[in-house]
């Protein structure tokens, strides 16, 4: 039986080597791929959130637990592509034009991707025209847009309008994130949904039902 709270423990204190291991012994040992990351790993990035909101842990941190979920997902992926945990759906996510911001934004795709979503990531500073291009390319059922400047999150209202403007705003639900976001800009720009944190985007992503 797998012991997840040892796994989380060592994701919380970024030990990558150790989190891999265990998650290769608990994968070996015939534990679903899907069970180690929702009782290991996402709880235990729910509380390296909670204690970076705390001003427990500083970005440092958050980047070196980040680092070990990713030595994790390296074991966890091909399990999880081969249908461990069925494709939710698929999502573009970007960092919104101005914003060179990317922490964040990465562990909502770690976050995404573990809860069975595929994910393009687009990068940081991406433009409107960028973002309709990828949803006319690649089809996906949300766009996610993150933004951590009050100067930038202004930029997620252009990207909603390029994308209607390209009349294909009823192709996709949009996701809106950032610290300075909130639900009340959310529902002011007309985006289908918010999070706050990496683990609430997973929730909102499936609220949608893709
Ligand atoms: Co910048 N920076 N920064 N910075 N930076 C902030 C954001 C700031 C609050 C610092 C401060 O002044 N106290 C401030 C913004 C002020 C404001 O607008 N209100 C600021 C500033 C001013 C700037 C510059 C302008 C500084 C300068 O050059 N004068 C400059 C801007 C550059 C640019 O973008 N054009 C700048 C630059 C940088 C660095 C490059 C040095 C670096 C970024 C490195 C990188 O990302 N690769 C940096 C950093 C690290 C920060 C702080 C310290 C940390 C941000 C972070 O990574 N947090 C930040 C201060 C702070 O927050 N204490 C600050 C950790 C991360 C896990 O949290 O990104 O909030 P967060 O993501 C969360 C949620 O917000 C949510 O989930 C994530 C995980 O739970 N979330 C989503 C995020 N995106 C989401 C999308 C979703 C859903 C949820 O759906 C799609």
């Amino acid at each position: 039986m797998a012991n997840f709270e040892e796994i989380s423990k060592y994701l919380i204190e970024g030990n990558a080597n150790k989190v891999k291991e265990l998650t290769q012994q608990a994968v070996d040992g015939g534990t679903p791929a899907g069970d180690i990351l929702k009782k290991a790993l996402i709880p235990g990035m729910d509380i390296v959130g909670k204690k970076f909101r705390a001003n427990e842990f500083y970005v440092p941190e958050v980047l070196i637990a980040a680092r070990a979920m990713h030595a994790a997902m390296d074991v966890l992926k091909p399990l999880l592509a081969e249908g461990d945990v069925e494709t939710a759906g698929k999502v573009i996510l970007g960092t919104v034009q101005g914003d060179l911001h990317d922490i964040g934004k990465n562990l909502v795709r770690m976050m995404l991707e573990g809860g069975g979503f595929e994910v393009i990531d687009m990068g940081t500073d991406v433009k409107p025209e960028a973002f309709v291009e990828a949803i006319k390319k690649e089809k996906p059922d949300i766009v996610g847009l993150s933004a951590l400047l009050t100067t930038t999150m202004v930029n997620m209202k252009d990207v909603l309008n390029a994308i209607s403007e390209a009349g294909i705003r009823d192709q996709v639900k949009v996701m809106i994130g950032g610290a300075p976001v909130t639900q009340r800009y959310t529902d002011e720009i007309g985006a289908d949904g918010y999070a706050a944190d990496a683990s609430t985007a997973v929730d909102v992503a499936r609220g949608f039902g893709a």
